[in-house]
């Protein structure tokens, strides 16, 4: 009989960070992964991420939530069931379960990593094939201090291994956030391109003001500046001004990118697997952008080593995205719970080779920073 899937484990991992990262609505000390481990009956063990940021600062799914519906509802499901048709396991817990995009989004990265190791194949291969196998990189310089901010992108540049940087603003009155950018753009100059991310924090006549003031500063694209739900604001701002509008929080899934596309947005989407609830569903949204002629970004949630590796072989799966990706997650982070961290070079980084993921657990680095109790 062919192998089903017999247990699924998920673990609270708390990692710390490099240091505070300061977004609109939370400041990270510590970053906490779910991590699934999902058996199956051949012996293969497929591994999966789920993360957010800031408990639930940033979305509806906070860590121990993502944990407890997948250990009460989503697990219960799956177990018992055939392991490799993935399709019709996705189709089964979008049947069941409404919403729980990053818990779905682990579960589905688990079984694909199985079916990888499997097989004898990477995520990519099994998603059609990689089209690309370096990615751009960007750093998020985040610590709140605009002289650090410059330092670390300097750091950076030196070291090959950023260029483009995002910085997150949207916490302080807007002429602060506004000569903060505009004092780290002077000092990088056309070394590097700046972008900013404002995480829904702005009203709509801020946005006008702020975007009018960051674009005059040299400000490559504009990520987010007002509510997830406002489309038609969004839309508006794209249209007033040069400077391209980053839909993330406003675009979920496919069916955001059709309304946002069929509302005539003009901008860019942020592909995130945590949004779309895995790897499929951002692929889908993808494709959508790439009927309308929309740029595309390789996004992150902050995820480690797992997550940012099951991104990576989605994003290989695409051609070179207009945006690049912010991929960086496993940098912001002190240590690792995997064998062999990913490798960033040259602006970039490696899409890890397979089967599977290509990611093998640190079992002593997980066993200590899981959370006890
Ligand atoms: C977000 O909204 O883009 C991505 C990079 C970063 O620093 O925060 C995330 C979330
Ligand atoms: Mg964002």
């Amino acid at each position: 009989m062919s192998s089903v899937i017999e247990s699924i484990e998920t673990l609270l991992v708390d990692l710390p960070t490099i240091r505070p990262h300061k977004l609109s609505m939370t400041t990270m000390a510590c970053q906490t992964m779910v991590i699934v481990r999902m058996r199956h009956s051949d012996g293969i063990e497929g591994l999966g991420e789920g993360t957010t940021i800031g408990g639930l600062a940033y979305g509806p799914e906070s860590p121990e939530s993502i944990k407890c519906n997948i250990d009460t509802y989503l697990a219960p499901l799956l177990i018992g069931r055939a392991s490799g048709n993935v399709n019709a396991l996705r189709a089964l817990l979008n049947r069941h379960a409404r919403g729980n995009m990053i818990a779905k989004s682990a579960l589905e990265t688990a079984l694909l990593d199985a079916q990888g190791k499997r097989l004898g194949l990477s995520v990519a291969e099994l998603l059609g094939g990689a089209r690309q196998t370096h990615l751009p990189v960007l750093w998020t310089l985040a610590s709140g201090d605009t002289a650090k901010d410059i330092e670390e992108a300097q750091l950076r540049l030196e070291q090959r291994r950023h260029c483009d940087f995002k910085l997150k603003i949207g916490a302080n009155p807007v002429d602060q956030d506004v000569r903060h950018v505009a004092a780290i753009k002077e000092a990088l100059g056309d070394r590097a391109s700046v972008r900013v991310d404002v995480n829904q924090a702005w009203d709509e006549s801020t946005a006008v003001y702020g975007i009018q003031a960051l674009q005059d500063a040299g400000i490559e694209l504009i990520e987010q500046a007002i509510p997830a739900r406002e489309h038609a604001g969004l839309i508006r701002l794209a249209d007033r001004f040069n400077v391209p509008m980053l839909a993330d929080e406003a675009v979920q899934d496919a069916r955001d990118g059709l309304d946002l596309v069929r509302g005539g947005f003009s901008g860019a989407f942020a592909l995130k697997i945590a949004k779309s609830g895995g790897l499929q569903g951002v692929l889908e949204l993808a494709h959508v952008a790439q009927a309308a002629g929309i740029g595309l970004y390789g996004g992150t949630l902050l995820e480690g080593t797992i997550g940012t590796a099951a991104s990576l072989h989605a994003w290989a799966t695409l051609p070179e995205m207009a945006w690049g990706t912010e991929m960086f997650g496993p940098l912001l982070l002190k240590d690792d719970i995997v064998v062999e961290p990913l490798t960033y070079r040259e602006f970039g980084v490696e899409l890890p080779k397979g089967p599977g993921l290509g990611i093998t657990l640190d079992e002593d680095q997980l066993a200590h920073y899981s959370r006890k109790g």
